[in-house]
C-alpha cells in the first residue's frame, strides 16, 4: 500500500549460485520479466558485466527503476525496486529476481519515499441532500429531504470514487474535525447510531456485535488462559467489552491514537462503551505501533488489532515492523489478531497485508464474519500464533460460558469461521505462506513468532489441514 510518494524496497540475496550471478542473459531475462510481471512500463535498460566476475543492471521505469548488482565471489545479489505506481506489485518484482538467483535466503525492506509531501488530506463525511421519490415538482416540503451519508471507495490509481454505501440518516449528523481525522456520528433507520472516521464507517450500533465478538472470542479462545490482553485501536470500546467477557482477564491496555473517538462513543455510542471504565482496563491515547514496539518482552497473551482500514495514520499497522513488534510483545502461547478487510473491495490491499504478516508468521490464518455495514459485506480477521495453532483447539466449555451473552459468537463458528471461501483462502492465508516461503532460513529471531522455527510453521499449517490442498498463488 502507498503511503507518500512512492515505494522503494531493498531485497538483500545471500547464498546464490556463482553461476548464477555470473550469467548476463539470465539477470537481463529475470529483471525484465520482473518488472514486466509487476506491472510497470518499461522505458529501457542497460547491463554490464564485470571482470573477473559481476553483473550489474538497471531497468528503467516510466513508474522509476529496478536495479541490481552481483558479486558472485559473495553468493550475493542487492536488488532495489523504486516505483511511485499505486498498482505495482514490488514483492512480486523481488519474487521474480529470487525465481531467477535461488537465493539460500533473502531479507526485505521497504521504504515509503517521500512521505512528508504526501500527508493525506482528511476526508470530510459525504452528506448529501436528495428528494425523496414521488416528491411533487415546485416548492418542495422539508419532510421530502431526505440525507443520506456515503463511504466512498476510490479508485487506488486515479483517487476517483468507484463505490458508494448510502445510508438514509434519521436526525441530525454530528461532525468533528480533529487534528488526526475527521470523525461523523449519524443515525440510520436499520443500524442505529453509526460512527464515521474520515469518510469511513467504522461502527453501528445495529451490526457491531458481530465484529467485536467474532474479532474478540475467536482469539481469545485459542489461548489456553488469556489474562493480558492489549488492546491497538478500539477507542470506540465494542471490543473491550466483548474481551471483558472472558473471566481469566486480569489486565487490559487499550491504545487508541485519538481520544475524540473515545469522547464521541462516549457520547453516542452508550452500549460501545461500558466496560471502559472497568478497574481491569488502562486507556493510552497514544500511537499503538509506538506502544507495541516499547512493550516488554513476552508481556502479553492476547494482542487485537482494531483498526480503520489502512489510511493515514492506521497504515503502519497493517505492516511487518508492527506484526513484529507484536510477536515480540506476546508471549510464547501469544496470539494476534486483527480486522484483515474485505477481499471484494480491497483485494489488493489484503494480499499486501498477508505478505506483510507472512514475513512474521508464515502461518498466519484468517477467517470470516458477515458484517453488513463493511463493503462487501465478507469481512475477515487474520489470526497468528506460535506454528502448529490450531483453530480446532479450544476449551468448548469455556466457549459456550462466553457465547451465553453472545448474538452471533457459538462455539460452533469458532471453527467454522475458518473455513474460508476458496478466493479468500489464495487472497489470505496462501500468500502469507508464500511470502513466509520466501523468508525461510532468514536470521534467528526474523520471520517467527517467539520460540518458533519458519519451517516448522509453513509444513502443514492448521488451516492447511482444515482445508483442501491450496492452488498456486496467482498475484
Ligand atoms: N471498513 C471498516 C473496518 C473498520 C474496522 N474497525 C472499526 C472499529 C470498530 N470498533
Amino acid at each position: 500500500m502507498m503511503h507518500g510518494l512512492g515505494k522503494h524496497i531493498l531485497a538483500e540475496f545471500y547464498g546464490c549460485d556463482f553461476e548464477r550471478l555470473n550469467d548476463p542473459e539470465l539477470l537481463e531475462r529475470a529483471s525484465l520479466e520482473a518488472v514486466e510481471r509487476s506491472g510497470a512500463t518499461i522505458m529501457s535498460h542497460h547491463f554490464k558485466v564485470f571482470e573477473p566476475q559481476g553483473v550489474s543492471g538497471v531497468v528503467v521505469i516510466a513508474e522509476s527503476h529496478l536495479s541490481f548488482h552481483t558479486w558472485p565471489e559473495h553468493g550475493y545479489a542487492a536488488v532495489d525496486y523504486f516505483t511511485c505506481g499505486e498498482h505495482i506489485d514490488i514483492h512480486l518484482a523481488v519474487d521474480v529476481m529470487a525465481e531467477a538467483l535461488q537465493p539460500g535466503h533473502t531479507e526485505r525492506t521497504l521504504h515509503h519515499r517521500g512521505t512528508e509531501l504526501a500527508d493525506e488530506p482528511h476526508r470530510p463525511p459525504i452528506i448529501e441532500e436528495r428528494l425523496a421519490p414521488g416528491s411533487p415538482s415546485g416548492p418542495v416540503p422539508a419532510s421530502d429531504v431526505e440525507r443520506w451519508i456515503t463511504e466512498y471507495h476510490l479508485d487506488r490509481g486515479t483517487g476517483r470514487r468507484q463505490l458508494g454505501y448510502s445510508y438514509l440518516t434519521s436526525g441530525g449528523v454530528t461532525v468533528e474535525r480533529g487534528p488526526l481525522q475527521e470523525i461523523a456520528v449519524a443515525e440510520s433507520p436499520i443500524f442505529g447510531r453509526m460512527l464515521f472516521i474520515d469518510g469511513y464507517l467504522m461502527t453501528t450500533e445495529g451490526d457491531e456485535f458481530v465484529y467485536h465478538e467474532m474479532l474478540a472470542h475467536v482469539p481469545m479462545l485459542l489461548h489456553p488462559s488469556p489474562r493480558r490482553v492489549l488492546i491497538v485501536g478500539g477507542g470506540d470500546g465494542g471490543l473491550l467489552r466483548e474481551v471483558l467477557r472472558h473471566d481469566t482477564v486480569e489486565r487490559v491496555d487499550l491504545v487508541e491514537i485519538d481520544d475524540q473517538v473515545l469522547q464521541l462513543s462516549r457520547r453516542h455510542l452508550p452500549r460501545h462503551v461500558v466496560a471502559l471504565d472497568d478497574h481491569r482496563v488502562t486507556v493510552h491515547i497514544s500511537d499503538g505501533a509506538r506502544f507495541a514496539r516499547h512493550a516488554a518482552e513476552g508481556s502479553y497473551d492476547v494482542a487485537l488489532v482494531d483498526s480503520t482500514d489502512p489510511i493515514g495514520a492506521a497504515r503502519v499497522l497493517f505492516e511487518e515492523p508492527f506484526f513484529r513488534s507484536l510477536s515480540r510483545a506476546l508471549a510464547p502461547e501469544g496470539i494476534a489478531a486483527g480486522q484483515s478487510l474485505s477481499p471484494w473491495v480491497q483485494k489488493q490491499e489484503q494480499r499486501e497485508l498477508y505478505a506483510e504478516l507472512g514475513r512474521v508468521w508464515p502461518g498466519a490464518l484468517s477467517y470470516h464474519a458477515t458484517v453488513p455495514t463493511y463493503p462487501g459485506g465478507l469481512w475477515t480477521f487474520y489470526c497468528c500464533g506460535a506454528p502448529g495453532l490450531d483453530p480446532s483447539g479450544f476449551d468448548s466449555a469455556r466457549a459456550t460460558r462466553v457465547a451465553a451473552g453472545c448474538r452471533c459468537y457459538t462455539p460452533e463458528l469458532q471453527t467454522a469461521a475458518f473455513h474460508l471461501p476458496r478466493f479468500v483462502r489464495q487472497n489470505t492465508v496462501d500468500v502469507a505462506r508464500a511470502s513466509g516461503a520466501d523468508h525461510e532460513g532468514d536470521a534467528p529471531g526474523e520471520g517467527v513468532a517467539p520460540g518458533a522455527s519458519t519451517r516448522g510453521q509453513t509444513a502443514g499449517s492448521p488451516q492447511e489441514r482444515m482445508a483442501p490442498p491450496p492452488s498456486p498463488v496467482s498475484r
